[in-house]
Formats: structure tokens, sequence, C-alpha cells
């Protein structure tokens, strides 16, 4: 029987269609690089419509539109186009992309996580600059055998905000201030500033970052992207510049949780070199990607503390009271059930007179450790005191309009982890935060997560070493007030602020956490709604077209004929 003409006439159309798209790239066939995700970069270079070369030409450019203005980045890799031909060759060969998800894929990592290669490793100082490590940290190894390419450094509040009592958020002596891309002279929170502000506009598939006290969440929280911070102990700290042992934890920032779950698999495990790891209670890490379902929500008990919400944690907090409640409805109605008004009697821990004994748990620095590692040291620096006298002499450290005020402090304290006291008060801290606080309430009401609006997150987490996973909530209004920072020449919050809502939960409980997040992100998808201000312009079309018209009968096929 003959189809009906109407039809045929479709069928012919379609089956045109489709056969001119094989002849022709259009630019609608390339992932739009603000919002791309791994998946959307795996089918490109997998279907060889793009390399990793373009991609890492791609970023570049994107880097070098908007890093005059926003400083997001502070060394681009110089072997990076050389990786990725490599990478390319490798797959022209055959790869496993399930074996290797992140092959070919270009990330950043903040400036703190060390490489054995060109790059400097600072935490944004001068002190640092021209040493070299012995080889490359844990992260690096891990991310290197996952076929990732380490396209560059991201800036961060230098020293991840040890340096400073009241830090410079996003500001570094060698990298300079770095702003966030949705209102003019965003604060973009810290420490992990630069992750957060690139990862966000594209200018890597995602980025690398680092927590001891809110450093991964605030700045995704303010630009509009994911921040993944794991279980202390469950990404190794080896060959990271530290700030304190006992908080520090290396996550990711990435667009979608989809995402963050594979690269928390590529950078999760074991490390003989960082003795946290050997707290990891499984041999073999869950699957973070399997666990990112759309029922990740049902069935969930979420606990939600307005007694916490009530403090003046984080003034600033571009947060939207009615935004929060509308997300609680969502996940009532993704099968989960909130119960509400839990008391967390912990909060006051954290404000008014007793702020100062939350500095009780970072007051280790291990720097000294790290120090002696490097293979290089420039300025002979082996100590804070080095670097407290250093940062203090050389001009380009910005001293005093930049200070040394939280170096002071633990130098005058002269405390340490190997003072007999320092033990027995992280373990009074940890308890009046766990049993009584928040593992309590965890287990009183049989939770198995608490959400808040994303800063209200930060403590807790920090002072028990416990995870926390933010995702894109929303935006402040266009009337919304205008309120600067209390340090830099930056706006803490204005109309476009984003703001995110978190979810915590117990020691290692990523999967649940990543179950939960990805749930609510299907069912809100928020971050591509908001919009930066400032973005750039080029894309994988541009770089590929290029490529074809300086040499079509390279390995360019039928694309843009
Ligand atoms: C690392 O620092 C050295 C010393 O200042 C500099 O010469 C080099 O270009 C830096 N590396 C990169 C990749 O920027
Ligand atoms: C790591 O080592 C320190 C110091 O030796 C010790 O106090 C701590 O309990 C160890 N941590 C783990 C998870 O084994
Ligand atoms: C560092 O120490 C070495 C060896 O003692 C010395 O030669 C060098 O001048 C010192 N560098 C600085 C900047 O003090
Ligand atoms: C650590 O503290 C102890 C006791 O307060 C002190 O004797 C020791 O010198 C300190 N160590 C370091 C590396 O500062
Ligand atoms: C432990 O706490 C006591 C009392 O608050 C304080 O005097 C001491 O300096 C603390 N020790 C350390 C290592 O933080
Ligand atoms: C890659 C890049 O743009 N680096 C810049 C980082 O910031 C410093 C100081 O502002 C500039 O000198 C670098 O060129
Ligand atoms: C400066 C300082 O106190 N460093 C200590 C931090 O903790 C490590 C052990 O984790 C000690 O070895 C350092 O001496």
């Amino acid at each position: 029987m003959k189809p009906p003409r109407a039809l045929a006439t479709a069928l012919q159309v379609l089956s045109f269609a489709s056969l001119s798209q094989s002849l022709l790239t259009a630019d609608e066939d390339f992932p739009p690089l603000l919002d791309a995700t791994l998946t959307d970069l795996r089918l490109g270079l997998d279907n060889n419509l793009f390399t990793s070369v373009d991609l890492v030409n791609a970023y570049i450019d994107r880097i070098s539109e908007v890093n005059h203005v926003l400083r997001a980045v502070t060394e681009i890799n110089p072997d990076a186009l050389s990786i990725a031909s490599e990478r390319d060759a490798e797959r022209r060969v055959g790869i496993d992309p399930a074996k290797q998800p992140l092959h070919g894929i270009p990330i950043l990592l903040k400036n703190n996580i060390a490489t054995d290669d060109e790059m400097n490793n600072t935490a944004g100082s001068y002190a640092l600059l021209g040493a070299k490590v012995p080889h490359d940290s844990t992260i690096a190894s891990k991310l290197r055998k996952a076929g990732a390419i380490i396209l560059g450094k991201a800036n961060l509040s230098q020293w991840a905000a040890s340096r400073e009592a009241v830090t410079h958020e996003g500001w570094s002596a060698h990298g300079g201030q770095a702003v966030g891309a949705y209102f003019p002279k965003q604060n973009p929170r810290g420490s992990s500033s630069g992750s957060g502000i690139s990862t966000s506009l594209g200018l890597a598939w995602a980025a690398v970052g680092t927590d001891t006290g809110g450093s991964i969440l605030l700045p995704a929280h303010a630009n509009n992207v994911v921040g993944f911070r794991p279980t202390v102990g469950l990404t190794s700290r080896y060959l990271v510049i530290p700030y304190s042992t006992r908080q520090d934890t290396v996550g990711t920032l990435t667009r979608t949780v989809k995402d963050a779950a594979y690269l928390m698999q590529a950078m999760a495990g074991r490390d003989s070199r960082d003795n946290y790891t050997s707290a990891i209670p499984f041999d073999e890490i869950p699957d973070y990607v399997a666990a990112c379902t759309n029922s990740g929500l049902k069935g969930k008990r979420i606990g939600v503390s307005r007694n916490t919400m009530a403090t003046d944690i984080d003034p600033s907090a571009n947060t939207d009271p009615e935004a929060f409640e509308r997300a609680l409805d969502v996940i009532r109605s993704a099968g989960a059930e909130i119960v509400d008004n839990v008391d967390l009697p912990c909060n006051d821990f954290f404000t008014g007179h007793s702020k100062k004994r939350r500095q009780i748990p970072s007051a280790n620095y291990s720097m000294a450790d790290y120090l002696d590692l490097l293979k290089e040291n420039p300025n002979n620096i082996t100590s804070v005191r080095d670097l407290r006298d250093f940062t203090r002499d050389d001009p380009q450290e910005g001293f005093p309009r930049f200070d040394t005020t939280a170096w002071d402090t633990y130098l005058k304290l002269g405390i340490n982890d190997t003072d007999p006291t320092y033990w027995s008060n992280v373990t009074t801290v940890t308890e009046i935060l766990g049993p009584l606080c928040f593992t309590g309430a965890l287990d009183k009401y049989k939770l198995d997560a608490m959400v808040h609006p994303t800063p209200y997150s930060v403590l807790m987490a920090a002072g028990l070493g416990f995870p926390v996973v933010s995702v894109p909530l929303g935006r402040s209004p266009d009337d919304s007030p205008i309120v600067p920072s209390d340090r830099g020449n930056l706006i803490l919050s204005a109309p476009n602020g984003p703001f995110g809502i978190a979810f915590s939960g117990p020691a290692f409980s990523e999967e649940t956490l990543f179950a939960m997040a990805y749930d609510f992100e299907q069912r809100t998808n928020v971050r591509k709604a908001i919009k930066p201000f400032i973005s750039p312009k080029t894309e994988l079309s541009h770089v590929v077209r290029k490529r074809c018209l300086r040499n079509p009968k390279g390995d360019c096929g039928k694309e843009f004929r």
C-alpha cells in the first residue's frame, strides 16, 4: 500500500533533512559551551564532530575573551594542546569511554592542587612561584588516569583564605581579583572562586576545588553551579596546599549534578599518602553516576532546621525565603517527607560570644609538611612564619592592605596538633556538633539528610568533616538591594545574584546526596534560566570551522562544505 501523498512528502523532507545533515555540519549541531555536559562533549568527541584539540582551543579562546575582567584563570597549561592531541590519537585507535569517561575532556584545578608539569602551584602567592613538587598530587594523577586534560589553574582567595582573618574573597596576589559574572563587581565568594566562575561560564568542562569551611559551597551558591563537598577523607589531599588537615576536602564545581558524580567517581579513593582516606568505609567507591535517578528523593526523610536559618551565620546570602519554601514543596511532591522544625541546639556555637571557638579545629597548619615535600623552593619557605614574613616584605603581596591577621593569630597562639590539648579540644567540638547536634538530630528524627539555603549548611559540615551538595535554586529579583562586601571593592548581593540550596548528610553519605540532588535538579532545572551578564562568545563551531578552512583536506570530513 502506498502511503498517502502528504505523508510521503513529509517522509521525503525528513530523509532529505537527515541526508543534508550528514553532509553539512550546522552550528546547532555543536553543544553550546556555556552549558555543555559531559554527555554532550563525549558524544561530539566519540562521533568525530570535534576533537579534544578543538575543545582546548575553544576553551582557551573563551578564557582570553573574559579573563581580563573576571580573572578566573591564573595559568593555562602550556602542554594542554599536546596532551589533547595525544588523547585524539588514542581515541582514533579506540578507547573505552565507560572506563575513561573523562577521556579528552578539559578541566581546571584550583591553584592549590599541585601538578608536576610547567604549571605553578602557588595558592595565589609569589612565595611559591617557581616552586616544584616531586610528582603530581594524587588528585591530578587520578584525573590524568581517567583521561582528563588539565587545562589550567583557577584563581582562588589567596592561600584558600588562610592568610587574612577577614578574607578578600577571590583575591590573590598572583592572580588578581576574580569577580563573578552575574552582576558587575560581583563578589564570587571563596575560596574556590575561579573554579566557580570558570565552570559557570564554560571556560572548561568543570573545575576541582577545595573546601575547608565553605570554599566550594559558597562559590557554587554565588556562581550558579553545583558544588560537591565530599566527606573529609573521601578524596586525597596529598600535594594539595593545606589549610587545616582536619577540615580540608577536595571536591567539585560542575554545571550539573551528574557531572559532579562523574568527576567525584574519578577522584574518590584511598591513598596511603593521606591517612584520612583510610577512614573510607567501603572497598569499592559506590557508583555515584548510577545513583543519579529520577526517583532519588522518593521515600527520603529530610530535615529542616528553622533555628539554624534564623542565625546570623551569613547575612549576605542572596537567599530568598519563598524560593526555599517552594523547593520544600518540590521535595515533598517528589515523594520525600520534610521533617520541619528540627532543633539543632548547636547554632549558638557558631554565633555571638562563642564564635571564636570555631577556630579551634582549624588551628593546625600542616603547611610545614607540604613545604617539606617541595623539590624546589626558590624562596626557602619552610613554615607559616616564613610565609608571613615573605608576605609582609614582598611588595607584590599587597601588604598591609591585604593583611596576615589569620596567620598572626595562629603564630601568636603557638598551637598545633602536637599540643596535648588539641585533640581533646577537637573531641569536644565534634561532640558538640555531632551527637549533641547534627548527627544526634539525624538519629532522633531518622533523617537521611537535612536541607537548607546553602550558606546555612557550611559551618556544621566544616566542623564535622561531613559532605554537602549545593544545587542552583534561583536568582535575586530585579528590585533587590545592592549590598557591598565588607572587604574589597566588590558587591556581595544585587539583582540577578544566584543562590543555591544544599543537602547535607552524615559521613560518607555521598551516594544518597547524589540521588537527592539529581532528582531535585531534574525537577527544578533553574541553572539555564539564570543568565550571566558577561559571557564568552567562542563556540566549538567557530574553532572547527577555522580548522576546516585552514586544512579542508585534513580530517575535516564533510564539515562546513
Ligand atoms: C610559573 O612561574 C614561573 C616563574 O614566575 C613562570 O616563568 C612560568 O611561566 C609560570 N608557568 C606558567 C604555566 O604560567
Ligand atoms: C591520621 O593520623 C593522625 C596523626 O597520626 C591520627 O590522629 C588520625 O587518627 C589518623 N586518621 C585516620 C583516619 O586514621
Ligand atoms: C635559599 O637557600 C639557598 C641555599 O641555602 C641559597 O643559595 C639561596 O640564596 C636562598 N634563596 C633565598 C631567596 O633566600
Ligand atoms: C607544637 O606545640 C608544641 C607544644 O605547644 C611545641 O612545643 C612545638 O614546638 C610546636 N611545634 C610546631 C611545629 O610549631
Ligand atoms: C584548647 O582549649 C583551651 C580552652 O578553650 C584553650 O586554652 C587551648 O588553647 C586549646 N588548645 C588548642 C590546641 O586549641
Ligand atoms: C592567564 C591569565 O590571564 N593570567 C592573568 C592572571 O592575573 C594576573 C594579574 O592580574 C595577570 O597578570 C595574568 O596575565
Ligand atoms: C604547624 C603545625 O602545627 N603543623 C602540624 C600539623 O599536623 C601535622 C600532622 O597532621 C604535624 O605533623 C604538623 O607538625
